[in-house]
């Protein structure tokens, strides 16, 4: 009898053993090159969504929307400027409730592809890497520089082990984490760099507690860089150049493991002044159909791409920045809608897995809410005090907004011209980062631009007041020059006269629009010329249809206006610049709109349709437009 108990309790033993070795895990297969998950081969069909770019309402909806597609896991960079908003303070709350997200895509059954970065490009400001680390100037991003180094190592503190819980092989659904970003690419290629990210990944998450991996452009430089051994390189390409080769140069470096594409690009990022990027499905479908039948595993960037709300799009050089709408022309559109793109993505997905018997969720309800009048709140002048509750700081030469430990939107340098110039002589501002408005005594005498000419002809008394508004337009977020200060980079000369002597305004563009209490009147006509002072404009959106009890998506449609930054209920909904395209219209999600009054503010920063009453609206439409003319058109990438 005993005999008997002691074997019962050996075989439950050894079943709880070999349960749990094979539950739960995640691996590289390196015998039939595949991957292996709880003991079968498994193959990932992955699409890339930011929680960053997603209303946090609208989250489960396109989550469920990849379900249904057939894809059986998501792609998600941690953007680090999201999370520390500056030195050791730290954001997870709301859109940046990153374990919410990932629970949520747990929830809907789909894996996680973890991709923390630090850096992290995608076309979002500084490819994810804080701007205060730019405070004292000089650093060397994405090496072992001493100070970026600690900060890194304080982020990754913080983040992975919020993250450890998560692992696949603790009962999560991450089963893969990617080290950097296409690090191959980086001009530096400090590979002790690279092999510190794996040790400090190691040490927080358990040694081969998750599938640690690369990925790099497929040239064999990039794989140089980026590779490094005990990380499993994979590559990135998009619907141009030959599938077989970039999977060879994968297999150069990595000569056993499943073929990855952890980046095919389903459509390409814009930049203001191009055209709108698009790929045909056609082109899609055909190079996933052959991806797919290689057995490779593959994520598709971007599958929702979303949005770059308030300040965060990103640029590439020649000084590019990206627009507000990241919709990458992606299955499923910047509002989340399904595509036909995603449809016939489906249909490929199904000649080589299980798709679920669900349909795919439609598109959410949009409402064209109409035209709204704005009045005037005041100019930049009329609200300075509110704008810069602090105060200027003094500051002989002009220092750059990291220097001023702002990070975003707009900053004003004001000084008084000590010398009489009665012939026009240039004010030359090269290190102008990244548009600057040139106001003398409150009237503004023009634009410069950085990468154009960055000088204007002025005349100028004694006393004048010379202002300089200028705009971060967003940081580079690829390539050597990622460490972009804004603001104003170096010396301003008048002439052969280097000026001197300013006060520098940190304008507090987000903390003071919510104040902005709801009336305020303007007379009539109220003169607008080519360029005016910055100013404030409010009003009020149409109310719900009476057969319509809940907000709905709209379109904020902003025609007639010049460039600025558009509120609703306190939120930024990101830039417009309808005169340069290809974006006309903002994406305004119902998640942050209210049943009763919505509340807009427009920063206008050139000129308004306003010089005549009824002529200073906008309006609210029900469809996107994202690919209007553009005032330069070229290409630049
Ligand atoms: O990893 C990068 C990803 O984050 C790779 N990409 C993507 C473009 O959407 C995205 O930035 C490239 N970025 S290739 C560099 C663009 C240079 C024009």
């Amino acid at each position: 009898m005993k005999i008997m108990m002691l074997l019962n309790i050996a075989l439950l033993v050894t079943l709880i053993n070999f349960g749990k070795c094979k539950s739960h895990s995640f691996v590289v297969n390196y015998d039939d090159n595949s991957f292996s998950k709880d003991g079968q081969p498994f193959r990932y069909i992955s699409g890339s969504i930011h929680y960053a770019r997603v209303p946090r309402g609208y989250w489960d909806d396109r989550l469920m929307k990849m379900y249904a597609t057939g894809l059986n896991a998501i792609q998600v960079y941690v953007p680090w400027n999201f999370h520390e908003r500056s030195p050791g303070r730290y954001t997870f709350e709301d859109n940046a409730d990153l374990v919410a997200f990932l629970r949520k895509a747990n929830d809907t059954g789909l894996l996680v592809i973890l991709r923390p970065g630090p850096y992290i490009c995608a076309e979002w400001d500084m490819g994810g890497l804080p701007s205060w680390l730019l405070k004292d100037g000089v650093i060397k991003l994405r090496t072992m520089d001493e100070d970026y180094i600690q900060a890194v190592d304080r982020w990754m503190g913080v983040l992975l082990p919020k993250i450890k819980p998560l692992l696949y092989s603790n009962g999560g659904p991450i089963i893969s984490i990617q080290v950097e970003n296409e690090y191959g690419s980086y001009y530096a290629c400090d590979h002790d760099y690279i092999r510190h990210l794996k040790n400090t990944f190691e040490e927080a998450l358990g040694a081969d507690a998750v599938v640690l991996f690369t990925t790099d452009g497929a040239n064999e430089k990039n794989f140089k860089c980026g590779t490094l051994q005990g990380l499993y390189a994979t590559v990135d390409f998009g619907t141009v150049g030959d599938i077989s080769s970039a999977f060879k140069l994968q297999r150069k470096f990595q000569p056993q493991g499943p073929l990855v594409n952890s980046e095919f690009y389903t459509g390409w990022l814009d930049h203001w002044g191009q055209n709108h990027s698009t790929v045909t499905k056609e082109k899609v479908t055909d190079f996933l159909d052959k991806i797919l039948a290689m057995g490779a595993s593959v994520n598709m960037y971007m599958f929702e791409g979303g949005t770059n709300f308030g300040f965060w799009n990103g640029a590439n050089t020649v000084y590019s920045p990206q627009p507000t709408s990241y919709d990458y022309d992606a299955p499923l559109t910047e509002a989340g809608d399904p595509t036909d793109k995603l449809m016939a993505i489906r249909n490929i997905i199904k000649k080589y897995a299980k798709v679920p018997l669900i349909p795919v969720p439609p598109a959410t309800q949009k409402l064209a809410y109409g035209q709204s009048t704005m009045t005037k709140v005041g100019s930049l002048y009329d609200v300075l005090d509110k704008l810069t509750p602090y105060g200027p700081i003094k500051s002989n030469y002009p220092i750059t907004m990291e220097a001023m430990q702002q990070s975003f939107g707009f900053i004003m340098y004001r000084t008084t011209i000590a010398i009489n110039v009665t012939k026009a002589t240039l004010l030359d501002i090269p290190g102008i980062r990244d548009r600057g408005y040139i106001i003398i005594n409150q009237v503004p005498v023009g634009i410069v631009v950085r990468n154009k000419p960055t000088g204007l002809n002025i005349t100028a008394s004694k006393g004048d007041i010379l202002d300089i508004v200028v705009e971060n337009q967003g940081r580079i977020n690829f390539g050597e020059t990622i460490a972009d200060m804004k603001g104003i980079v170096g010396n301003i000369t008048l002439g052969d006269t280097i000026l001197e002597g300013f006060q520098i305004y940190s304008l507090q563009l987000d903390e003071f629009v919510p104040k902005i209490s709801q009336k305020f009147e303007l007379t009539w006509p109220s003169p607008q010329t080519q360029l005016n002072v910055p100013t404030l404009y409010s009003g009020t959106m149409p109310a719900l249809p009476p057969d319509i009890t809940e907000p709905r998506d709209t379109f904020l449609k902003v025609s007639g206006w010049t460039k600025g930054q558009a509120y609703i209920n306190g939120f930024n909904l990101g830039r417009y610049w309808p005169v340069e395209g290809p974006q006309v219209t903002l994406y305004v999600p119902a998640t942050i709109l209210k049943r009763t009054e919505n509340f807009i503010v427009l920063f206008e920063l050139e000129s308004a349709p306003c010089s005549t009453e009824g002529s200073c609206t906008i309006e609210f439409i029900d469809q996107p437009i994202l690919n209007g003319t553009v005032a330069r058109g070229h290409k630049i990438l």
